[in-house]
């Protein structure tokens, strides 16, 4: 059988820390993307953001579809080996003229999952590129273990409350991954990313998949919610709570979102630093 990833895509995931510009929806298809984000986002009640759509693939048949889409499950396994499961995702949307930033992160930072070996796959709905605030990301950047994350000071434009030193790095090497609207990116949990705020009058929506390999394991006193979908293969590990597949096609979860830092945990982050 093909592989979905070629010899020199891989290779690049693992020299730079992510591939970019993977088919996997046609227009078609986006189309009716578009109408199941449009279900989701009626689900949001006053007050609530759309950072507010995170996990809902455990109450969205829509999302959760989405998410273990066969296409998008070909290119992981090629990255994460055979066993691997689903547990995360959620919206960035940008609205038209919304200046909100994504401030330099590596996800690792914020999870409480051990070992590191995690990836995102990053679903454009939109295009997505300079002018709407595309994600950049500082190529292989995920090589050097995990760095300083410094809390923003004052009333931030970021989504981030924190921002990574990339005092390490020339930033003249940034790299920006521009999308087509149906294709995904997939980037390493270490590999330092942020985007910035959308001047433009365009929309810039992505919906990020997290997946891991089986013998990934989650601290579950950090976050006691943390539940997996098996992706590909088998569990051999059973180290983390499984999840019920939804059968609301449009649904969504009431429920409290618990990264490291969320729980209050930064302290404890250092006991997962392993570099
Ligand atoms: O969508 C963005 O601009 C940022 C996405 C991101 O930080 C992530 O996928 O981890």
């Amino acid at each position: 059988m093909t592989k979905a990833l070629n010899d020199s895509q891989i290779a690049q995931f693992h020299e730079k820390g992510y591939i970019d510009a993977l088919p996997v929806f046609d227009a078609e298809d986006l189309a009716t993307l578009n109408i199941g984000l449009a279900e989701e986002l009626k689900l949001l009640e006053a007050g609530e953001t759309t950072k507010e759509i995170r996990e809902w693939h455990e109450a969205s048949r829509f999302l959760f579809d989405i998410c273990m889409n066969q296409k998008i499950l070909d290119y992981v396994e090629c990255l994460l080996g055979p066993d691997y499961y689903l547990w995360a995702s959620n919206f960035f949307i940008k609205e038209p003229r919304s200046l909100e930033s994504v401030t330099w992160h590596q996800d690792a930072y914020y999870w409480p999952l051990d070992p590191r070996a995690s990836l995102t796959v990053w679903l454009a709905f939109d295009d997505a590129d300079s002018e709407n605030g595309s994600m950049e990301i500082l190529p292989g950047s995920h090589k050097g273990g995990i760095f300083t994350h410094n809390r923003l000071e004052g009333e931030g434009s970021s989504v981030l409350d924190l921002e990574c030193d990339t005092s390490a790095f020339d930033l003249g090497t940034v790299e920006r991954i521009n999308m087509k609207a149906g294709q995904i990116s997939i980037h390493s949990d270490q590999l330092i990313h942020g985007s910035p705020g959308n001047p433009s009058d365009r929309r810039r929506a992505g919906l990020t998949a997290r997946y891991s390999p089986t013998n990934v394991k989650c601290d579950l006193s950090v976050n006691p919610n943390f539940k997996v979908y098996q992706a590909r293969g088998t569990d051999t590990y059973n180290y983390n709570p499984k999840a019920e597949v939804p059968t609301e096609q449009y649904g969504r979860l009431y429920r409290e979102h618990l990264s490291i830092e969320e729980a209050g945990k930064e302290a404890e982050e250092k006991t997962w630093k392993k570099n």
